[in-house]
């Protein structure tokens, strides 16, 4: 079934011109492109996207990481995308990710992994809303 989700490619990936290569690594998977902003997170944005994870040790540095510099948000639709694009990114930690995935190829460590992906079409529903208004997202 035709689904959307969420995407972000992250500061280490921007900032190492990985943008082009990732974008066009989606859209070989059959992902349509619906929205796409380029922007700096503020704090209080980054706090609240990660929210889950305000108990863990790692998230001050998440936060930290995820304002530290542009990054790219993408709108994107296909069958199954919320599972597809999980795939296609690999697992968190790049050293674990199968070769090939885009944590595999562009990630540098588990907090610098090159790309979020929602992990459930609740929370693609949640963070599509947080980026985009449904005007914004525009039909391929
Ligand atoms: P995923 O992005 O694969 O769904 P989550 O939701 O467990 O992984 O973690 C959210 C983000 O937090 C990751 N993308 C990564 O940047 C960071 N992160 C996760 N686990 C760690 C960790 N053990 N140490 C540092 N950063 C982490």
């Amino acid at each position: 079934m035709r689904e959307r989700t969420l995407t972000i490619i992250k500061p280490d990936a921007v900032a190492a011109g990985h943008v082009g290569a990732i974008i066009q690594h989606l859209q070989r998977e059959g992902f349509a492109i619906l929205g796409v902003k380029r922007l700096r997170l503020t704090q209080a944005q980054a706090e609240k996207f990660y929210e889950v994870h305000r108990e863990r040790p790692f998230y001050p540095s998440l936060v930290a990481f995820m304002t530290s510099g542009p990054v790219w948000v993408l709108a994107l639709e296909r069958d199954n995308a919320v599972a597809h694009l999980r795939e296609v990114m690999g697992a968190t930690d790049p050293a674990k990710a199968a070769p090939g995935t885009i944590r595999s190829l562009y990630g540098s460590s588990i907090e610098r992994n090159a790309i979020h992906g929602s992990d459930s079409r609740e929370n693609a529903s949640l963070e599509l809303a947080f980026f985009f208004s449904t005007h914004e997202l525009v039909e391929a």
